[in-house]
């Protein structure tokens, strides 16, 4: 199919709400810009919690529940939890909200690895809230623990069980070798719908040959069953996704990942970058490909057998 899907990851766990205005993390900014990026074409919603007080990141059911019913709503976009929450969670907190709502997607993180956000603290800025700057800082000496009894468990409980479809993030070369071990354990379901995640400091650099060799290794370890998507974080967002596109990938943007629209310059909203995205993909002779047609692609349950 000649359709490019495109993820917007609206709010995340990563950038804090001092780094910019348009960063939404109360429940009704994150609805409004979720139901506004999928109207400017994005496929599929991924999304996280945020405390409603503060900002701070949130895996509390309760925080989901303020706005995913209202973006259930208006859209029809695939809704594709988060079970990577903030490497600050345990397992079981990150995965309240997808238990509760059983999406018909969710994230799933293919190894344990540093996820170092301390460099974002160095920034001169006003702080709104106190603990934005530890919680940057405090990354020099975090674990983000996703060990194989943890992706087993998640593979179960959301997989199996709850017939939710992943998104399986991968931020290394080992990451694809974990894929096919738990492959080889009968426990993951064709088409795989690969994340491959640049720039994270503890994960691959931004660099198209890395993109190039797993692309090559995905295929040689999956065949045709892998699908594959691409994010970069920060401004190497639009060029990895677009790299993806000339080589018939799936695209991620929004603001968890980057804040910007071009260089110096804040994003608006997460649809700004979805509008951005869109038309570089159209320019490449790709259609959009519709949450139905995203449903199709990846073996989706759909929406009406959610909890959502
Ligand atoms: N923010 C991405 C680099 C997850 O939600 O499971 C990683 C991510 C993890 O999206
Ligand atoms: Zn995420």
């Amino acid at each position: 199919m000649n359709k490019t899907i495109i993820s917007c990851a609206i709010t995340g766990s990563i950038h804090t709400p001092s780094m910019s205005p348009h960063l939404p993390w109360k429940p009704e900014g994150i609805a409004m810009q979720s139901i506004d990026a999928a109207a400017a074409g994005a496929t599929i919603l991924h999304l996280h919690a945020r405390d409603p007080d503060d900002g701070r990141p949130s895996a509390n059911a309760d925080h989901f529940g303020a706005f995913l019913p209202q973006i259930a709503k208006k859209c029809d976009a695939v809704i594709n939890l988060s079970t990577g929450g903030s490497a600050i969670m345990t397992l079981e907190d990150r995965l309240a909200g997808p238990l509760r709502f059983r999406p018909e997607m969710c994230s799933l993180n293919m190894g344990t690895m540093n996820f170092a956000l301390y460099p974002m603290a160095e920034k001169e800025r006003d702080w709104l809230f106190d603990w934005e700057e530890p919680f940057l800082r405090g990354t020099d000496d975090l674990v983000f623990k996703n060990t194989p009894r943890d992706i087993a468990g998640v593979l179960k409980l959301m997989g199996e069980e709850r017939d939710a479809r992943f998104e399986f993030e991968c931020y290394d070369i080992g990451h694809l070798y974990m894929l096919r071990h738990f492959a080889d354990r009968g426990m993951i379901k064709a088409p795989i719908f690969i994340q491959f995640v640049f720039g994270v400091l503890g994960g691959m650099g931004a660099d198209p040959d890395t993109l190039d060799h797993m692309i090559a290794l995905a295929r040689k370890l999956f065949g045709d069953d892998v699908i594959f998507s691409v994010l970069a974080a920060g401004r190497h967002q639009i060029p990895m996704a677009t790299f993806s596109a000339e080589r018939g990938g799936h695209v991620r943007v929004g603001l968890e990942d980057n804040l910007m629209i071009a260089k110096g310059v804040l994003a608006p909203s997460n649809a700004a970058q979805v509008i951005q995205i869109r038309e570089i993909v159209e320019k490449m002779g790709r259609s959009i490909a519709s949450p139905d047609d995203a449903r199709a692609m990846l073996g989706l349950k759909g929406r009406a057998n959610t909890a959502i």
